[in-house]
Order: structure tokens, then C-alpha cells, then sequence
């Protein structure tokens, strides 16, 4: 059995992402979290989609899949469903969980499935070179926006108390690891679908929201005790500061039965430990072939 440790999480393949990427922060956040749950190596899987940050996986030595853009929820889903035993965590960019993949995250939150979800919110499509995402402040010039984007931003957390079945909201900031690291493992820990959005510097796409224009706002939540962590108006409410504050960790935590305890045979076992072998499934293949 291999217990994680930073040293052995380590891949072969280094990051590519340009240095004082925020990706690099949310990585190690990932890994001290692995680290302090201490589950064997092969207990883990990340699953990515198409992006600087759907690369998360390619250096973090646990199992790994990298499915479509936008489609990072539905593969970590069937994972968890297969297999409900392991630790499902979902990485992905803005534009791949806001944009492209917004239905599968409105509704992966109405299920209620055991996944941690970590999106990299830097505003833009980082890979393909610094178009404005659903997250993008309006009037922001880039190179998809020329004359300054039109559309309200998108509120990741406000989407996630409307979705109604979200029952770990959270926010970090990838330029503190110590408190990412948190968040990540009470997400993983939490009984339900975990949602971390993390305030992500593009350094190279993005030169107004970077470390700076954070470190100026942020301020975490868990600081203010008459914040309530069960109450979904208030959590809406503070989600929407951003220009001279910004609230960080966790906006909204409650306990709820998961999708899988309303299906018996789900709640028995995990899918994969059913035994099969007395039942004929030839009819089945032969319907598909
Ligand atoms: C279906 C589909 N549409 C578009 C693309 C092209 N594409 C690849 S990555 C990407 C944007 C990634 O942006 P984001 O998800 O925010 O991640 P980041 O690179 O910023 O981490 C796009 C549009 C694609 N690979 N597949
Ligand atoms: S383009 Fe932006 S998001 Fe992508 S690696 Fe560079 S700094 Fe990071």
C-alpha cells in the first residue's frame, strides 16, 4: 500500500504552465490535501477536461483521465457511480465548467454525488490564448473582445445556491496554498458534491485580476463568526463582493442524502463489488453489436 507523500505524487512530466501560473498553486493544494487524507495512492483519480488546467493530472502520480472540454462532470460521475469507494476529485478551467460544461455542473450539484470539484477561475481560456470566459468582468478588452465584453459575469457560487443541491460551496485564492489545502480537504472529506472555485492569476492572459489585485481584497469568511455556513441567502449574498473585497473558504455547507443512497443496490455496495457472474448478459451485447 503506497501512502501519498509529496515525493511520491511527483510525475515524470514537470508543468509546463508559464511560470507564476496560479495552476501551480492549486496543484500543490491538491497534493497536501492527497497527503493529509493519506489514502493509498490508488484510492485517488483525477479527472480533467481540455485546458492549461486539464493538464492538473499529467503531475499529480495518482490514476487520471482526460476526457472533452466542458465534459469533466459527466466522466467523474460515471467514475463515482462505478465505483463509490474512491476519492473522485474533478479539475477543469472556467471555461470548461462555466462555459462549454455549464448544464453538467448545474446538474452534478442537484445530484449530490461524492466528488470534489476544484475549477481554475481565471477569467479567460487560457490554453487557447486569452479569450474572455463566462467569469470575465464586463467592458474587460481581450483578444476575443476587442471592444470590451458585454455580457454580466457568470457568479459561480450564486449558481451553485440556485442549483439548490450543492451542498459544499466554497472559494480559495491559489496564492494561498495553506488555506486551498483546507478547503480541498474538507471538500473531500464532505458526504456530497464539493464545489471549490479558486481564484486563479493568469499571469499571461490576464494582467488585471493577478496576485496583487487579490491579495488587495481577499479576505476569508471563516474569520467573521457571524458568518453562517448553513445559510444559503447570505452565502449568495457575499458571493457577489468583488470590487473592494472578496470573500474566501467555505460560503455554504450542509449534509444531505447522496444520489446513490436512493438506489439500493447502490447503497449496498459500490457497483464494481456486485457480483455478476449469474446473470446472463448476452442479450445486451447482442442489442448493442
Ligand atoms: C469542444 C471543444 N471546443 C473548443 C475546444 C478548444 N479549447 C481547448 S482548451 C479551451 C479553453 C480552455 O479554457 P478554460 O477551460 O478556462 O481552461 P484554462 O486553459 O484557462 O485553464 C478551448 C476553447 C476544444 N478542445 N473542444
Ligand atoms: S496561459 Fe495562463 S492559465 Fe495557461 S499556463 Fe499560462 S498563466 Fe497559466
Amino acid at each position: 500500500m503506497d501512502t501519498p507523500t509529496l515525493l511520491n505524487l511527483q510525475t515524470v512530466e514537470s508543468p509546463d504552465w508559464c511560470p507564476g501560473c496560479g495552476d501551480f498553486g492549486i496543484l500543490m493544494g491538491i497534493k497536501k490535501a492527497i497527503v493529509s487524507l493519506g489514502r493509498p495512492l490508488h484510492d485517488t483519480i483525477i479527472v480533467s477536461g481540455i485546458g492549461c488546467s486539464g493538464k492538473l493530472n499529467h503531475f499529480v502520480n495518482v490514476y487520471g483521465f482526460e476526457g472533452l472540454h466542458g465534459r469533466t462532470l459527466p466522466v467523474a460521475q460515471a467514475i463515482h457511480l462505478a465505483n463509490s469507494k474512491l476519492n473522485v476529485i474533478a479539475v477543469g478551467g472556467d471555461g470548461d465548467g462555466y462555459g462549454i460544461g455549464m448544464e453538467h455542473f448545474m446538474h452534478a450539484m442537484r445530484r449530490n454525488m461524492n466528488i470534489t470539484y476544484i475549477v481554475h477561475n481565471n477569467q479567460v481560456y487560457g490554453l487557447t490564448k486569452g479569450q474572455y470566459s463566462p467569469t470575465m468582468e464586463v467592458g474587460r478588452k481581450t483578444s476575443s473582445s476587442p471592444h470590451g465584453t458585454l455580457e454580466i459575469p457568470v457568479n459561480p457560487i450564486a449558481m451553485a445556491m440556485a442549483a439548490q443541491g450543492a451542498t459544499f460551496v466554497a472559494r480559495g485564492f491559489a496564492g494561498d496554498i495553506k488555506h486551498l489545502h483546507e478547503l480541498i480537504l474538507g471538500g473531500i472529506n464532505h458526504q456530497g458534491f464539493a464545489l471549490i472555485d479558486v481564484l486563479q492569476p493568469c499571469v499571461t492572459f490576464n494582467k488585471v485580476n493577478n496576485y496583487d489585485f487579490y491579495k488587495a481584497r481577499v479576505y476569508k469568511l471563516q474569520e467573521d463568526t457571524t458568518y453562517d455556513t448553513t445559510n444559503a441567502a447570505m452565502a449568495t449574498e457575499r458571493s457577489k463582493e468583488w470590487e473592494k473585497r472578496i470573500a474566501i473558504g467555505i460560503f455554504y455547507k450542509v449534509e444531505q442524502p447522496q444520489y446513490e443512497q436512493h438506489i439500493s443496490a447502490l447503497r449496498e455496495k459500490p457497483l464494481v463489488e456486485h457480483d455478476i457472474s449469474n446473470i446472463d448478459i448476452s442479450p445486451l451485447y447482442k442489442e448493442f453489436m
